[in-house]
C-alpha cells in the first residue's frame, strides 16, 4: 500500500491524542492502529462472483485481528518498523486487543483459518455465525479449578461494524429480529469478504449471576449471551435449540436477499449458493431454506431438489455423544413451522432406504440432526483421511452404501499467514533468507528447506530461533501467570480442549512416572517441562477433575526441591488463539496422543510441526499423514492402532482391571492420584472419581497405552541430547508442513464442491 506509514500514523496521533506517536500510551497505539486498518479496509474491493459460498457455522474462534489484518494489508513490517523507531513494541501494543472469544477449539479456529485462505484465494465467501456477547467462558483457576467467568469482549471501538440490517426469525411463542452486524476478512490477495455475525438487540449482560448462571427461559435476554450454554438440563438444551434456529433462519433469509439482490431466480439458487454447513450445529438451514423457498413460490418438490444441490456437510467427530440428536418436542415449540418439513424429509430419506439406522426422527421421536445433513445435502466430508475412512467404512457405512458419491475427504489445513508469519516472525525470515519467500504464497516450496538437514550452521540457527521463542513465552508466563520457565528445559506441550479421548490424563500418569522415578534416585539428564493448556466444559465433571489434579501435581513438584530441578508442571489458565501464538512457537514436543480413531483430525499437530515442533503421538486424525509426510524418523509414535480399538469397542472386550493385572508397575502410578501426597492438597472427591473411572472404566483405554506412551516419551527425551539430530527433524518437519496451508484444503474444497469459479 503507498502511503507514508509514518506521517499517516503521526497525524492520527495528532488528531485524537494530541501529542506525537512516541508519547502515546500502548492502548492509545492500538486505537490508532484499529483505526487506520479499519479504514484502509473499507477501500479493499469485496470479492464477487456468479456464485458464492456461505461458511456457516456455530463458532468462528478469530483470535486477535490487529496483525492478521495488517499482514493481509500487506502493512505489516512497515508498521512494525514505524513504530520500533518511535519506541514502541507492535507485540505490546497488541495486548490491547481483546481476543474476541467466539469459539471453543479446533472446529472454531479451523473456521477461521479458511476465511483466511478463502478471501486469500479470491473466492467469494462469508462466515454466517453468532455474536455472542460473553463467549465461551474465561478460565480461572482457584483452589487448583476451573471456575468459569463471563468472557466480555464487545467494546464500543472493536473490528465489528453494525449493518443496520434486521431479519425477522419466528420461534414457536414469538418473532424477534436478528440484527445483523458484520467484521471485514481481509485476503493477502488484497481483495475481501466478511464474516457476518447475528445478534439479537435484547440481550441482556446483567442477568449473569454468579460464575456464569442466568435464567436459561428468558429468551428474549439470554440468546446470544454464551457460546454453548450449559446443556445438563432440558433448559439449557432449549436454548441451544432456539441459538441454532435463530442462526440458521436469519442465515438464510440474508442469503436468499443476496440471490436476490443479483436478480438470480431462486429456481436455480444452487448456481449461486453454497452453504457449507460446519458440524450438525447449523443443521436447520435445511429445512428452513426449503421453507422460505416454499414461501419465496417454489413448490416442495424444488425446494427440496435446490437446497440438496446447494448444501454440503462437514462431519468433525466420530464420537457418538458429540452427534447432536434433538427431541421432535423441542422442535415443535422453538420452531413448529419447520417440523413438517423434517417429518417429510423423514418420510423421503425412508423411501431412499428402509433402513432404520438412516432414519432422520427414530423411534423415540429423536431427529438425528447428521442424519438430515447427510440425505439432503450434495456432499459428505471428513477432515482427514483416517477420519473419513472410519466415517465410511463403520460410523456412516449404511449412508456410504446408499451416497458412496456424496462422501469425500478433506484433510485440514492452518493458515500460515497466522500460524507462521504472524507468530513466529524470526523463523519465517529465517526460511525467506534460505529459499526466498515464494512459500508465502505456494507452501509446497517449504521442501526447498529439505537439503539444510545436514547444514549445521543452519540447524545452529533454527535451535537459536526456538530458544528465542522459548524465552518469548517465558517472559509471557511470567507476566500472565507469575510462573518461571526453565528456557534450557525440553518444553513438552499439550494444548487443546480437555476431554478422556485426548487422554491428557494418560500425560498426567506419565508424569506422575517421571516424578516417582527422580524420586527413587534417577537423575534425568535433562529438564523437561511439561506443559498443558485446556479448557473443560462447564458440565464435564471428568473433565474437570482431570484438571484439578494437573494443577495439584502441578504445586507438588513445583514444592519439591528433589524433583523441580528436573521436571516442572505447569497449567496455563484460559487457553486461548493468543497463548497459542505463544506456546507453539516454542514448543519442541508436540503431544497429540488421543485414542487412534478418536480424533477426527487435530489442526494443533500441524501448527507445531510447521513451527519445528517434533510431534509424540498416536496414528490418528492427521497425525497419519503427518507420519506418512515426514517418515518414521521424524516422528514418535506409539498405540493400539486404530482398527484394533475399533475392535475393541465392537466386541466390548477392553477392561483396565486386566491391564493392570497384566502390568504392575502401572499400580503405583494411578494409585499416586489418591495417595498422601496428592489428597494433603486435592478434593478427595474429584481425585477418587478420577481414580476409579480410570481403574474401571477408562473408557480411552488410557491404560492400555501407557506402557508404550512412557516408552516413546523416553525416547524422544533422549532423542533431544543431539541437538544436531533433533533440529534436523525439526527441520524435517518444517519442510513437510506445505500440505497443511488451509490454502490446499481450500482450494481442494472448492475444485470438489463449491466450483465457485
Ligand atoms: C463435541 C462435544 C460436545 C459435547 C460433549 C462431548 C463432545 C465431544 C466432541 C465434540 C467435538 C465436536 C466437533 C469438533 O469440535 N471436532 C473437532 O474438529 C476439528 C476441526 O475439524 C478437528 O481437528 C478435531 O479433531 C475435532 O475434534
Amino acid at each position: 500500500m503507498d502511503i507514508d506509514m509514518n506521517q499517516t500514523l503521526q497525524n492520527i496521533a495528532s488528531h485524537y491524542y494530541g501529542k506525537e506517536l512516541k508519547d502515546c500510551t500502548d492502548r492509545e497505539v492500538y486505537y490508532i492502529l484499529l483505526d487506520i486498518t479499519k479504514e484502509l479496509m473499507k477501500s479493499v474491493p469485496v470479492i464477487e462472483g456468479d456464485r458464492k459460498l456461505y461458511y456457516i457455522s456455530a463458532e468462528f474462534l478469530i483470535g486477535k485481528l490487529l496483525s492478521n489484518n495488517l499482514l493481509n494489508l500487506g502493512i505489516y513490517a512497515d508498521v512494525r518498523k514505524v513504530l520500533e523507531e518511535n519506541g514502541i513494541s507492535l507485540a505490546a501494543v497488541e495486548e490491547y486487543e481483546p481476543e474476541p472469544s467466539l469459539g471453543n477449539g479446533g472446529l472454531g479456529r479451523l473456521a477461521a483459518c479458511f476465511l483466511d485462505s478463502i478471501a486469500t484465494l479470491e473466492l467469494p465467501g462469508d462466515g454466517v455465525g453468532l455474536n455472542y456477547h460473553l463467549g465461551l467462558f474465561h478460565q480461572a483457576f482457584q483452589n487448583y479449578k476451573q471456575k468459569e467467568l463471563p468472557d466480555p469482549w464487545l467494546s464500543d471501538n472493536s473490528w465489528l461494524n453494525d449493518t443496520g440490517k434486521y431479519y425477522p426469525v419466528e420461534f414457536g411463542d414469538r418473532t424477534v429480529h436478528a440484527h445483523l452486524y458484520s467484521i471485514d476478512v481481509c485476503g493477502y490477495s488484497g481483495k475481501k469478504n466478511a464474516l457476518k455475525l447475528f445478534d439479537l438487540d435484547t440481550v441482556n449482560e446483567a442477568i449473569v449471576t454468579e460464575g456464569i448462571d442466568f435464567d436459561k427461559s428468558d429468551i428474549e435476554e439470554n440468546l446470544t449471551l454464551f457460546l454453548y450454554p450449559d446443556d445438563s438440563d432440558e433448559k439449557g438444551r432449549l436454548l441451544r435449540v432456539y441459538q441454532q434456529y435463530f442462526l440458521v433462519s436469519a442465515g438464510a433469509q440474508m442469503i436468499i436477499e443476496d440471490v436476490k439482490a443479483h436478480g438470480w431466480p431462486l429456481t436455480s439458487i444452487s448456481d449461486h449458493a453454497v452453504i457449507q454447513i460446519n458440524d450438525t450445529h447449523p443443521s436447520m438451514v435445511i429445512p428452513e431454506l426449503i421453507r422460505l423457498l416454499m414461501n419465496e413460490g417454489l413448490t416442495i418438490d424444488q425446494a427440496i431438489e435446490q437446497t440438496e444441490k446447494t448444501c454440503a456437510y462437514t462431519n468433525h467427530t466420530i464420537l457418538a455423544e458429540a452427534l447432536e440428536k434433538w427431541p421432535e418436542s423441542f422442535l415443535e415449540k422453538v420452531a413448529p413451522q419447520i417440523v413438517p418439513i423434517i417429518e417429510e424429509l423423514d418420510r423421503r430419506a425412508k423411501e431412499r432406504s428402509d433402513n432404520p439406522k438412516t432414519a432422520i426422527i427414530d423411534d423415540n421421536g429423536l431427529v438425528h440432526m447428521a442424519h438430515m445433513d447427510i440425505h439432503f445435502s450434495k456432499s459428505t466430508n471428513g477432515v482427514a483421511k483416517i477420519h473419513t475412512d472410519i466415517l465410511k467404512n463403520t460410523e456412516l457405512h449404511d449412508f456410504y452404501e446408499l451416497y458412496p458419491e456424496k462422501f469425500n475427504n478433506k484433510t485440514n489445513g492452518i493458515t500460515f499467514r497466522r500460524w507462521l508469519q504472524a507468530c513466529n516472525p524470526q523463523l519465517t525470515d529465517w526460511i525467506i533468507s534460505k529459499i526466498g519467500d515464494g512459500f508465502l504464497t505456494d507452501s509446497d516450496e517449504l521442501e526447498k528447506l529439505l537439503p539444510f538437514v545436514k547444514d549445521k550452521k543452519a540447524l545452529a540457527e533454527l535451535a537459536d530461533i526456538k530458544m528465542t521463542k522459548k524465552k518469548e513465552l517465558a517472559v509471557f508466563m511470567k507476566k500472565r501467570q507469575n510462573i518461571d520457565l526453565d528456557v534450557n528445559s525440553i518444553f513438552d506441550i499439550q494444548v487443546k480442549r480437555l476431554h478422556e479421548y485426548k487422554r491428557q490424563q494418560m500425560n498426567l500418569l506419565s508424569a506422575i512416572n517421571l516424578y516417582q522415578e527422580i524420586k527413587n534416585g534417577y537423575k534425568p539428564e535433562q529438564k523437561v517441562t511439561i506443559i498443558f493448556g485446556a479448557k473443560a466444559a462447564p458440565a464435564y465433571i471428568l473433565a474437570k477433575d482431570i484438571i484439578h489434579a494437573i494443577l495439584v501435581f502441578s504445586q507438588i513438584v513445583d514444592s519439591d526441591p528433589e524433583v523441580n530441578k528436573y521436571m516442572q508442571v505447569v497449567m496455563v489458565e484460559n487457553y486461548d488463539v493468543t497463548c497459542a501464538e505463544k506456546l507453539i512457537p516454542a514448543a519442541d514436543i508436540s503431544e497429540q496422543i488421543s485414542l487412534a480413531s478418536k480424533e477426527a483430525s487435530g489442526t494443533s499437530n500441524m501448527k507445531f510441526m510447521l513451527n519445528g515442533a517434533v510431534t509424540l503421538g498416536t496414528d490418528d486424525g492427521a497425525n497419519v499423514e503427518i507420519h506418512d509426510l515426514v517418515g518414521g524418523d521424524n516422528i514418535f509414535i506409539f498405540g493400539t492402532e486404530s482398527e484394533d480399538v475399533i475392535e475393541s469397542y465392537a466386541k466390548g472386550d477392553y477392561h483396565p482391571q486386566e491391564v493392570l493385572e497384566k502390568e504392575p508397575n502401572l499400580d503405583p502410578i494411578v494409585n499416586f492420584l489418591v495417595g498422601e501426597e496428592m489428597m494433603a492438597l486435592g478434593d478427595p472427591e474429584c481425585l477418587h472419581r478420577l481414580h476409579h473411572d480410570i481403574t474401571t472404566k477408562d473408557w480411552f483405554m488410557a491404560l492400555r497405552d501407557l506402557d508404550a506412551y512412557m516408552d516413546e516419551r523416553k525416547k524422544a527425551y533422549a532423542a533431544y541430547a543431539d541437538k544436531d539430530k533433533w533440529f534436523a527433524m525439526a527441520l524435517t518437519n518444517i519442510a513437510m508442513a506445505g500440505y497443511f496451508s488451509s490454502d490446499r484444503t481450500i482450494a481442494q474444497y472448492n475444485d470438489d464442491i463449491w466450483k465457485l469459479k
